[in-house]
């Protein structure tokens, strides 16, 4: 009988994801069991991300058909929460799974037919797709633009790239990962250490980004790019009246509020107007798409009172637009259940005091449900359609 040197007895060798792999990856947590189980959990969590996504989408570009309501009054809020913030949470998750199985980079034969060839390269565009997914949210939300291509144009056909290559892994793979969590592990090997720390990782993550959309938290929120109680009025702000060219028109006493388009009667409106206008508080948040959100109490009249001076009704549709000139948050559009809603307000305060120029002095579109980007600041035009 051959006598084997200790270290390869068979009871320690790691109990490898493919036959093939080299000796020298000795870890036994590259192991098919740790392996389903983060796959299984990074799957739930892709499933969330395109879920969140898509609404975020669709909210910001309807399909002709959609009519999105304007309640409840924080469902953006927290459906891009989720997106953002179970993100980040998501993240050594990921790092964990890739860890895991990345000895198969190594195996040999490379491909054994061509089945398999085509199976591996599906592999490496699912793990590019995710990749690209987390590396380019995690900078976008970070306010680190080092990419050249236009982030949310990229980061939404991705998802379909990762979800598609996602439901072939599943088909391939999914089966043996079920089967394998359910049966009895035969051994320890430190597996639920290793999966606990992953939870915990993310966890921690979590804890310490959540309160900048669940302001109770927000001294808990230090790794949260934006925190409440930041910026004037104690509300953040993404782009100043600076940064976008407006401060002149927006402090000019000789702007005014036109109503246009298909309306009965044109109507324009000093901010005088305005205020003498029966006033309105409404206690709404301001959603980011980047993950944040800080309610306040708006002070103003209400969008449908305004529209209503100009004859609109029924299911008109409005563009509300910014003296800005340039760039893509100049103008919004607001659809029936939106500025039907009493609670949708062209706000000239805020937090019991005038309206900050950054916040969108002299007057500022927000609505309940609806993402930050298209709660319209430094408003001068309504254009009904
Ligand atoms: C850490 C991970 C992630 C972060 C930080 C993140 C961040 C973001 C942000 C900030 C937006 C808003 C973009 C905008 O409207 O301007 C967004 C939208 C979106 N995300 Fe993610 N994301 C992450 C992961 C994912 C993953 C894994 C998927 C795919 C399953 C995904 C799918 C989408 C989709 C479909 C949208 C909508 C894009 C659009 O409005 O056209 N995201 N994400
Ligand atoms: N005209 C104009 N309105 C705008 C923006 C902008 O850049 N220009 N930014 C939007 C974005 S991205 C957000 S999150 C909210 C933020 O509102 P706040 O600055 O009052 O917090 O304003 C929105 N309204
Ligand atoms: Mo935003």
């Amino acid at each position: 009988m051959v006598r084997r040197p200790a270290s390869l007895k068979p009871a320690l060798k790691p109990p490898a994801l493919v036959t093939g792999l080299p000796e020298r990856f000795t870890s036994r947590l590259h192991d098919e069991r740790v392996a389903s189980w983060l796959g299984i959990a990074l799957g739930a969590a892709v499933l969330v991300s395109f879920g969140t996504g898509l609404v975020s989408h669709f909210m910001q570009q309807p399909a002709g058909w959609m009519r999105w309501p304007s309640r409840p009054v924080n469902l953006y809020r927290v459906t891009q929460g989720v997106h953002v913030i179970g993100g980040l949470a998501t993240v050594p998750l990921l790092l964990a799974k890739l860890w895991t199985v990345y000895p198969k980079l190594w195996q040999w034969p490379p491909v054994r037919s061509i089945g398999h060839a085509v199976q591996r390269l599906l592999v490496f565009v699912l793990v590019g797709a995710a990749l690209f997914q987390f590396v380019t949210g995690v900078l976008n939300i970070a306010y680190w633009y080092v990419f050249r291509f236009y982030f949310t144009t990229a980061h939404y056909w991705t998802a379909y790239i990762l979800i598609g290559s996602l439901v072939i892994h599943v088909a391939n793979e999914g089966g043996k990962a079920r089967r394998t969590v359910m049966t009895r592990p035969r051994d320890a090997v430190g597996r639920r250490g290793f999966l606990l720390t992953v939870a915990g990782a993310g966890g921690a993550i979590a804890l310490t980004t959540v309160g900048e959309a669940v302001t109770p938290l927000a001294p808990l929120a230090v790794l949260a790019p934006r925190r409440p109680g930041t910026g004037p009025q104690d509300v953040p702000v993404n782009k100043s009246a600076a940064a976008t060219g407006v401060t002149a028109a927006a402090r000019d006493p000789r702007w005014r509020l036109t109503v246009t388009g298909r309306v009965d009667r044109e109507v324009t409106l000093s901010l005088a107007d305005l205020r003498a206008l029966p006033q309105r508080t409404a206690r709404l948040p301001i959603a980011c798409v980047e993950g944040w959100s800080v309610e306040a109490d708006w002070h103003g009249v209400r969008l449908r009172d305004v529209l209503r001076l100009a004859g609109v009704a029924g299911d008109a549709r409005v563009r509300v637009e910014s003296l800005q000139r340039g760039g893509l948050y100049r103008s919004s559009r607001v659809d029936p259940p939106h500025w039907h809603d009493p609670l949708t307000l062209l706000a000239l305060g805020m937090n019991g005091a005038p309206l900050a120029l950054d916040h969108g002095h002299p007057c500022r579109l927000i609505a309940p449900n609806r993402p930050g980007v298209m709660q319209t600041k430094w408003v001068h035009r309504l254009v009904v359609s």
